[in-house]
């Protein structure tokens, strides 16, 4: 076993189409580039070039993540004690590293998720956003002293860190959003074991090799690769073995919600990022360019694959026609396809063929719901292909854009989640209306308005119940320092990003300090202050 920073990179054999290396990934446990204890590996694949093989990856074992979660209570103490403007320190190097890297880790991102490289470019730029911000966080971390009710004696608050954090992401942020729950969690003093996602392996492997440039010690973060059903569930186990005292995860509700369970029942706490549905309104009083601009990107920027992607676009009567003439002409031209290859597309190939084939059983849900499909034809091929369509599409997993119309409330495709480019359009006949069908899904991450109406706005974002609202903005778009999250199936309340997210990965310690040399108690021994009597008649003055 050799240290991460020991070695370069391991190439495999074979020849890509593309010319690019494919290499031997490791997980990185305490330091140590490591295989997984039965030698099972799975590959990583681009998805706008199936025949492009980005390597292979350690199918990690229960014994595997145990070794790491090993790793990650050894190192606990050391790093809980580590001052925190250290620790911020750090934080701060893997910034700058970042910022270094840049264009190298977006060009792989890009070729291993299939994102744009301008929505890659933005999410490794909020991940280098997050490291600055908790650089300094660093710096403060604080608590606060408090007055006691008795003399000689002194109250504080202290941060603590929780202990052994379990990190599951999704592969579609895997710069950004494993940068969110890991870089406030060490910032706090916590340890973590970090399962990357399945889809992203390679890229999350660059991100913890950079942590560990930084100067991260060794068993801080330790990354191990695998399937969710696999390594995912043996650190969800674990939770029930009492070796973890935090998970964090984003993805699917349903998973979210055992994992809910899991931590529920041991009493661990858990950061929760689930699914979304996110609404769009818009209003007669709308800039109306402003507002399909909005929806088309909410709809269909990252092939719809954002937990903040537009849901259900609810069009008020009166400029429904105009709208849905402006929108559908910008949906007919979309440009789709390999952005490593073609300037100025929209959207490239699904996140993997898994997403693929989920999205195409998400499109059969909303024609059975009885939606009108006016646009889009499934998958893309060689013989049915939209206009705008650049690449090959047998080389990839590229999805047309799908739009669908009179999509009522009592339809499940109102209510489900369609992670994929597709969009979902209701009719309101006034704001109320609109606002009803708002809140009406089960969901309440994002949500938006195009209004110019500042009633209707303020109404809006204090009628509608999420996590997240646009008012004249797309669903998308939060930056790093703003609190993320959803309320009802998109989530259980935590927050990530800006000072919330400390909440998350820390908790208060009250101290209170004796000095008087005796035993104090609090509400006996206090002394009463007695109200002086007084002859005013103040009525006198009224
Ligand atoms: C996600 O999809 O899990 O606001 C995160 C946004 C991005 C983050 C999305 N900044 O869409």
């Amino acid at each position: 076993m050799v240290h991460v920073l020991e070695t370069g990179l391991e190439f495999l054999a074979n020849e890509n189409p593309n010319g690019k290396p494919a290499v031997r990934g490791y997980n990185i446990i305490n330091g140590q580039l490591t295989l997984a204890s039965d030698g099972a590996t799975f590959s990583s694949m681009n998805p706008a070039l199936l025949k492009d093989h980005l390597g292979e990856f350690p199918l990690s074992t229960k014994a595997d993540v145990n070794a790491a979660l090993d790793a990650a209570h050894e190192a606990f103490p050391g790093w809980a004690a580590t001052p925190a403007p250290t620790r911020g320190q750090i934080i701060g190097n893997m910034g700058r590293l970042l910022m270094d890297h840049k264009d190298a880790i977006v060009a792989l991102e890009t070729r291993e998720i299939g994102k744009t490289l301008k929505e890659a470019a933005g999410s490794v730029q909020e991940a280098i956003d997050t490291c600055l911000f908790f650089q300094s966080e660093g710096r403060r971390l604080y608590g606060q002293t408090v007055n006691s009710e008795l003399p000689d004696k002194e109250l504080f608050t202290y941060r603590r860190p929780l202990g052994v954090c379990g990190i599951i992401n999704a592969c579609n942020f895997p710069a950004a959003v494993p940068f969110w729950k890991m870089i406030p969690a060490i910032m706090c003093g916590n340890t973590c074991v970090w399962k990357s996602p399945q889809d992203a392996p390679l890229l999350s492997f660059a991100l913890a090799r950079i942590m560990h440039e930084a100067g991260l010690p060794n068993g801080v973060i330790n990354l191990v690769h695998g399937k969710g059903s696999g390594a995912g569930q043996h650190l969800v186990d674990a939770v029930d073995e009492g070796r973890v005292n935090k998970i964090s995860f984003t993805g699917s509700t349903e998973v979210g919600k055992m994992i809910g369970e899991v931590c529920g029942r041991n009493l661990v706490s858990c950061s929760l990022e689930l699914g979304g549905k996110n609404p769009l309104v818009v209003m007669p009083s709308a800039n109306l360019d402003n507002a399909v601009e909005g929806a088309y990107w909410g709809g269909f920027g990252t092939a719809g694959q954002r937990c903040t992607s537009l849901g259900n676009l609810i069009l008020h009567e009166d400029i429904y026609d105009e709208f849905m003439t402006k929108l559908m002409a910008k949906v007919e031209a979309t440009r789709i396809g390999d952005s490593l290859v073609h300037d100025g597309v929209l959207y490239g190939p699904m996140l993997s063929e898994k997403y693929a084939k989920d999205f195409l059983v998400a499109v059969e849900m909303c024609k059975a719901s009885g939606a009108n499909l006016i646009h889009g034809k499934g998958r893309i091929s060689s013989d049915n292909k939209p206009t705008n369509f650049l690449s090959t599409a047998e080389d990839g997993v590229y999805m047309w854009p799908h739009v669908f119309t009179d999509v009522t409330e009592d339809m499940e495709c109102f209510h489900e989640e369609v992670f994929g480019p597709a969009i979902t359009i209701c009719k309101a006949r006034d704001f109320d209306h609109a606002l009803h069908l708002a809140n009406a899904s089960p969901y309440g991450l994002s949500s938006a308005i195009y209004t110019n109406d500042r009633l209707e706005a303020y109404r809006y974002k204090t009628g509608i119940k999420a996590g997240m609202t646009g008012i004249n903005n797309s669903t998308t778009g939060a930056e790093a320092h703003l609190p993320f999250g959803g309320v009802k199936g998109s989530g259980n309340g935590t927050r990530e990003s800006g000072i919330w997210v400390i909440e998350a990965y820390s908790y208060w310690h009250a101290v209170n300090d004796e000095l008087s040399g005796k035993l104090q108690l609090a509400q006996m021994d206090v002394e009463e202050v007695e109200m002086a009597e007084a002859d005013v008649d103040w009525t006198q003055l009224a």
